[in-house]
């Protein structure tokens, strides 16, 4: 049966933990069925006393936990938590949610059941239908969730996922939080952690679910999000959408040099005195390595590719895919000449390679070579073939 472990930091929620924590063992809890509910309260000594309310509701309920310790912002209350739900209480799933009824407890269960039916990283979506924002909130307000959001899907090319600042998700712990090196993340005294640590989970999860919340006004207390908190996490949204181009043009570096490559080694074995045809073969061949090795260890090393059996596999598989935009060149170059006259076969040459072949490499890289884009059909495809 999975441990999930609900991680909830608080700071001064004295007026709203002990409800929470009733609600959630004695509600909640007791409806979902096939999995070990705990929860993890990690409180920086809160100077209302939320911490002594815990500690009390301790001696009821042997699945609740506590976490004390100094105040640092809330993404290292998430990180410790976190690290104490997977270390201390060997979580197989860890769950984000806040103290103050702005997550309803009875949005847990959905959570889990997406989880349950394969999920391995679920979002609380206040964007997608039958999820909402409180009817509370002034226009404003409502208004820079919105579009901040909307702006964030697009810096982060995230079409596909509609809430990217919710504070209300699910993790699995194999192959989706023990793959991040959560003390990195950025932002970790502030709440703009979330944006890095959704990126970061979506990268590693091989199904991402929305569940639709209906996100509630505050309950008790005051607000701790102020707009020092939004502008972080626009920064930290621009700066990881402009990370993921580095790769792209780590890229495009190694694939120019590789074409350099080529060009040398060309004359370099045409000097040698090697036929035409084997000139070609050789001096494509070295730059095909040149492409390989250096976007293995350079421009994809976070998947970097290790060990002689894998290497080679890998480096057979990279020449099939090779021949494929030298396929696509060789079908497009001439029709392309075709149309526009022999004269600009260098724009032919320039759009078949821009417009095709690298966008046609980049794809396969990422999806097939290093497999740093998941795709759900084509993993179960590649599964099927592996088996
Ligand atoms: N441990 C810890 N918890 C914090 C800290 N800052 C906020 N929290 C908790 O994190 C959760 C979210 O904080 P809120 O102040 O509700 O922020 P918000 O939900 O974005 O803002 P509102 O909509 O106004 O409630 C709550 O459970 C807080 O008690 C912190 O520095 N340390
Ligand atoms: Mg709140």
């Amino acid at each position: 049966m999975d441990k999930i472990v609900i991680v909830m930091p608080t700071y001064n929620e004295a007026e709203n933990i002990g409800r929470m924590i009733d609600e959630l063992f004695e509600k909640e809890f007791p409806q979902i069925a096939d999995a070990e509910m705990h929860l993890l309260v990690v409180d920086d000594q809160s100077p209302d006393g939320t911490g002594k309310i815990v500690e009390e509701k301790k001696a009821k309920y042997s699945n609740l936990h506590l976490l004390s310790k100094e105040k640092e912002g809330l993404g290292w209350a998430y990180v410790k938590g976190m690290r104490y739900a997977i270390g201390e209480l060997s979580a197989d799933v860890v769950m984000e949610m806040d103290a103050d009824f702005q997550h309803p407890p009875r949005f847990v269960k959905d959570m889990v059941r997406a989880y349950q039916q394969g999920a391995d990283y679920v979002i609380g979506s206040r964007y997608i239908p039958g999820g909402s924002v409180p009817k509370e909130w002034a226009l404003s307000r409502k208004a820079v969730s919105f579009f901040g959001n909307l702006f964030i899907r697009v810096v982060l090319l995230k079409p596909s996922i509609h809430d990217l600042t919710t504070g209300f998700r699910l993790a699995k712990v194999e192959g989706v939080l023990d793959k991040i090196e959560l003390e990195k993340l950025m932002e970790l005294t502030r709440f703009a952690y979330k944006v890095d640590l959704l990126y970061q989970s979506v990268k590693n999860a091989k199904k991402v679910v929305e569940v639709p919340l209906e996100f509630a006004p505050r309950m008790k207390e005051k607000s701790k999000f102020n707009p020092k908190e939004m502008v972080s996490t626009f920064k930290v949204a621009i700066i990881l959408g402009i990370k993921d181009k580095q790769r792209f043009i780590k890229f495009g570096t190694v694939g120019f040099l590789g074409f350099v490559v080529n060009f040398v080694f060309l004359r370099v074995f045409r000097g040698l005195g090697l036929t035409e045809t084997l000139s070609w073969l050789f001096s494509t061949e070295l730059a095909i390595i040149n492409n390989y090795t250096l976007n293995n260890i350079w421009t994809f090393k976070e998947a970097r590719i290790a060990g002689i059996g894998k290497t080679i596999a890998k480096f057979l598989q990279f020449n099939l895919t090779s021949a494929g935009a030298l396929a696509i060149q060789s079908i497009f170059g001439p029709l392309g000449v075709g149309l526009v006259g022999t004269k600009y076969d260098y724009l032919v040459l320039a759009f078949v390679v821009v417009f095709m072949v690298l966008p046609y490499n980049y794809l396969m890289y990422n999806l097939v070579i290093w497999r740093t884009w998941k795709l759900p059909l084509l993993d179960k495809l590649l599964a099927k073939k592996q088996a």
